[in-house]
């Protein structure tokens, strides 16, 4: 058994003694003494000074008791102070690139724009078109069953699509004008506008006589050129060839081929009824080839006949290559502008046209690929030459 100690008797005890000093002097375990004082509220003294040199000894102990808690919570209060620091490092750097990406995000959030200005004399770049008209074939009918339903033609469906034709070419000029100045349109009137007599089974089988024939053509292109000079704005030069089908005589004659043919009669007719139009200036010369300059470049009309097309691999390209080499080694053309093949081709270094009357017995002859009927239309920029090449269909 444990002695009896008052609770007062304990107190005083604390306040004189160490924990050792009290289980000494009540005889109490030191696990009594801890309940205890503990109960009590009260603690016992660390260190009793019992004597000068224990006093000594005990004052150091406590000094390094006080400097070890000084020196604890100092390194705590500084590692405090470290991680604050490093915090707010963090939170900086943090605060930083949100705020950049916020500044960013409102700089990108709303659109905004700035003004192209108009170059200055940009809608002067300087152009002219350039349709070729040729392959009509106007009185030779094309059955669908001739052709396994790929077409069909007569002369009132050429007279349609002649009238679709004009139409059509008003339209883009008006459409290119917004893009370039366009002040000439060069419609070249480049034969075969009719099929003519020159072989036994068009005899036969066209519908009317070529006199006949020449003076329909003649009817539609000039109400076309009126329609033109109607709808648009533009001069028309017209540079004239005569085609393979529209002479007179069964074989084609190279020295005499103008006076024996109907459409130089036409391109004559047509010069005289447009002769007070001061808008149109008619080209109508002796030869194959018609030269005309437009810009620096030199430009070459012709019916096409002259090539030669021997049905090769290459279609069309090659002989008309050959072709354009020979001619140009006596004058030079950027660009030869020919139909007769009845296929709408850019070769680079020429056009050749479609035709109106489109597929048909002729086509299927010379093995030609299949071709709705088709026109070309070309825009020749003053600095850049040949700007555009498009097709005006017909179907
Ligand atoms: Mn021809």
């Amino acid at each position: 058994m444990e002695p009896k100690i008052s609770s007062d008797e304990m107190k005083k005890l604390a306040k004189k003694l160490t924990v050792k000093g009290i289980c000494q002097e009540t005889g109490y375990s030191r696990k009594t003494v801890w309940k205890r004082l503990k109960k009590l509220g009260v603690k016992a003294q660390i260190v009793v000074r019992t004597s000068k040199k224990g006093d000594k000894a005990e004052q150091i102990q406590q000094n390094l008791v006080e400097t070890a808690q000084d020196a604890v919570k100092k390194a705590l209060e500084k590692r405090q102070f470290v991680d604050n620091s490093r915090k707010i490092k963090m939170l900086t750097e943090e605060l930083i690139k949100v705020t950049t990406e916020r500044d960013a995000f409102l700089q990108v959030g709303p659109v905004s724009t700035y003004t192209i200005k108009a170059e200055p004399g940009s809608s002067d770049s300087q152009a002219t078109v350039v349709v070729l008209l040729s392959d009509w074939h106007i009185e030779e009918p094309v059955k669908s069953s001739q052709v396994n339903g790929l077409n069909e033609f007569n002369i009132k469906i050429a007279q349609e699509r002649a009238d679709k034709l004009f139409r059509l070419i008003a339209k883009l000029i008006k459409i290119h004008q917004k893009e370039y100045r366009i002040d000439n349109l060069i419609l070249a009137l480049l034969g075969d506008f009719i099929s003519g007599s020159i072989h036994d089974d068009l005899k036969e089988a066209n519908s009317i006589q070529p006199t006949e024939a020449i003076w329909e053509a003649q009817k539609i292109i000039a109400s076309g050129i009126e329609y033109l000079l109607q709808e648009s704005d533009v001069d028309l030069i017209i540079p004239c060839c005569s085609g393979n089908h529209g002479r007179m005589t069964d074989k084609q004659r190279v020295a005499t081929e103008y006076g024996n043919s109907l459409e130089i009669l036409m391109y004559r007719q047509l010069e005289k009824y447009f002769s007070d139009e001061k808008r149109i200036k008619f080209i109508i010369n002796d030869s194959y080839l018609t030269y005309l300059r437009v810009y620096d470049y030199s430009l070459r009309f012709h019916h096409g006949h002259a090539i030669r097309y021997g049905g090769g691999v290459g279609g069309l390209f090659i002989p008309a290559f050959k072709a354009i080499s020979q001619w140009n080694k006596s004058k030079h053309a950027d660009w030869d502008f020919f139909g007769h093949f009845h296929q709408l081709k850019d070769g680079g270094n020429f056009i050749c046209n479609g035709s109106l009357i489109g597929f048909n017995a002729f086509a299927v002859k010379i093995k030609a690929d299949f071709e709705d009927p088709k026109q070309a239309f070309i825009i020749i920029e003053d600095n850049r030459g040949m700007d555009l090449t498009r097709k005006i269909n017909l179907v």
